[in-house]
């Protein structure tokens, strides 16, 4: 599946390790921008989305965190057209603020991000490491290293391991898909109404949160390809990669329809794909159904 680094030794897995603590670190300050900044301000991020002052001031916060580890190279962002550089080896890519649009309803939101040996644009297979954090009722993180996912609770930014060995439960529960269900193609729409005679629906409109409920009860989550919109919504390389990374880590399957997302090179930095992450069981029935 993906790379994995000899973390006990290399110059690179101390990397690893402190990009993660300082994400961890930086949280209650992500935390405070989002009470603070909840008005809309009047931009758009680079895809066309709205784009919200708590989701630039979470960027700006983690650029200048990121950025200021010796061995951190780049930091790209959903928020930014650009990746920014400087002298070090490895590369972040992030979504700073996922779900931003529960801002308004005060609901489900948080961080993902990817660690790469190469500067993205890139393959998902380049990730090292990939972790999310959700501002929940408690701040927690989840983080895929050397096929292993750990889920800690964030204390004042301190990491304490609450599951040392996150898996996908064998008997899945739930399914939360995104896009209206009329805008769906006629092969996802069967696929789905399979899928919900067998599970519970789970949608929060957040991608972190969602998932969190496949690693905690298993399932599938999915924003799928659209009939008006085939690339779907969400980004491969800070949404699509570091999930995959993490559902593959925990014995689950990622999928665009034909692959594992981590197969899926972008052309470009914002490049969008459909998107489906679950059991395996399940993900070989959804590419059976819409092949
Ligand atoms: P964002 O990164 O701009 O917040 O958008 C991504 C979010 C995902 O977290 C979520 O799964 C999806 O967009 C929800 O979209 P919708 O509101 O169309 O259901
Ligand atoms: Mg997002």
């Amino acid at each position: 599946m993906s790379k994995s680094l000899d973390t006990s030794t290399t110059e690179a897995a101390q990397t690893v390790t402190e990009v993660i603590d300082t994400i961890a670190a930086t949280t209650p300050d992500v935390r405070r921008a989002v009470a603070d900044y909840r008005g809309q301000s009047n931009s758009v991020n680079p895809t066309g989305d709205d784009q919200l002052a708590a989701d630039l001031r979470a960027d700006e916060l983690f650029e200048q965190q990121v950025l200021g580890i010796d061995g951190v190279a780049s930091y790209a962002s959903e928020e930014r057209a650009a990746v920014k550089t400087t002298d070090g080896r490895l590369h972040i890519a992030m979504d700073p603020l996922d779900g931003s649009s529960n801002l308004e309803p005060n609901s489900g939101m948080g961080t993902i991000f990817g660690i790469y040996s190469e500067q993205p644009p890139t393959v998902g297979t380049n990730l090292l490491a990939a972790g999310f954090v959700i501002y929940g009722p408690i701040t927690s993180m989840v983080v895929a290293r050397d096929g292993n996912v750990r889920e800690y609770i964030l204390e004042d930014g301190d990491k304490r391991v609450v599951d040392d060995e996150v898996t996908v439960p064998e008997d899945p529960t739930v399914f939360g898909f995104g896009g209206g269900v009329d805008s769906w193609t006629d092969e996802f729409e069967s696929y789905a109404e399979e899928v919900r005679h067998e599970l519970k629906l789970r949608y929060g409109g957040a991608m972190v949160a969602d998932i969190n409920q496949v690693l905690t009860y298993g399932g599938i989550f999915s924003y799928p390809a659209l009939e008006s919109r085939p690339e779907g919504k969400l980004r491969v390389q800070f949404e699509g990669h570091p999930m995959a990374y993490i559902l593959e880590s925990a014995g689950g399957r990622s999928s665009d329809g034909d692959q594992s997302l981590l197969e899926i090179e972008p052309d470009g930095l914002h490049e969008r794909t459909p998107l489906y992450l679950g059991n395996d069981d399940l993900i070989d029935r959804l590419e059976a159904n819409i092949d």
